[in-house]
């Protein structure tokens, strides 16, 4: 079972986000296809409000227990509730499989969330900072939340890929001790590869691959585009 983002053996560090499917498809039959096909290449998949709307808590259980041991399972619902209340939602994500949650921190006091995701084993990453153009409040509680990240001791943050200079400043300010997922690569304009390059330890790939005719050739190309020198 993969229970966290630190062994992920010789696979890319591409997290593929299912989101969409091509008009017409069965979007379940889609997305168990998009991991069948990927896999070997993929170390995690993140999930959201869009794939549970339309395979529900029944489809994406049936994911979970098709792919949990090879893929890490991360639930995307940018959680920003009362700390009791995103407790209980981490607790019933825990239940359903998933190993991680993205929540946001602008709302803080969340320091029972974390204990609470500890006691679970289930992996809390916060959003720093977020990669579409015109989050103008992210650009300036940038160093807040990334401080408070840091103060939380969550186990990783995201930051937009399309904000390299941003990646590389917490990279610098956190060291090694926090994981660093990077959505925006593809569909959103940021080259593969580049966020692990500022220093991010994953990027999230969601249309690139779920959009693609060919969804392996589409993972294989970002794999080697991640391992390609500057
Ligand atoms: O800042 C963020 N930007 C972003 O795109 C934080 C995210 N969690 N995401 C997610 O990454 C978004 O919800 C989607 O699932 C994925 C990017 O998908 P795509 O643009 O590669 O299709």
């Amino acid at each position: 079972m993969k229970s966290d983002l630190s062994n992920i053996g010789n696979k890319s560090r591409i997290i593929v986000a299912l989101d969409f499917y091509p008009p017409g498809r069965d979007p379940f039959k889609w997305w168990n296809y998009i991991l069948e096909e990927v896999s070997d290449i993929v170390a995690g998949v993140k999930i959201g409000l869009p794939a549970f709307f339309r395979i529900g808590v029944e489809g994406v259980s049936k994911l979970v227990q098709r792919f949990e041991d090879e893929l890490y399972f991360l639930a995307d619902f940018k959680l920003a509730d009362i700390p009791t209340v995103v407790s209980e939602e981490i607790e019933q994500l825990s239940a359903l499989g998933f190993k991680g949650s993205i929540i946001h921190l602008f709302p803080m006091g969340y320091e029972s969330v974390v204990d609470k995701a500890r006691r679970l084993k289930h992996q809390i990453f916060g959003v720093v900072y977020m990669s579409h153009r015109g989050c103008r409040l992210f650009d300036e509680l940038f160093q807040t939340l990334l401080e408070y990240a840091l103060s939380l001791r969550v186990d990783g943050i995201i930051i937009g890929a399309t904000r390299r200079n941003s990646i590389r400043n917490a990279r610098a300010m956190l060291g090694t001790k926090m994981l660093i997922l990077s959505p925006g690569i593809g569909a959103q304009g940021a080259y593969p590869g580049s966020a692990l390059r500022a220093g991010a330890d994953f990027e999230i790939v969601g249309r690139a691959i779920t959009m693609s005719r060919e969804p392996r050739q589409a993972a294989v190309d970002i794999a080697k585009a991640q391992v390609m020198e500057a």
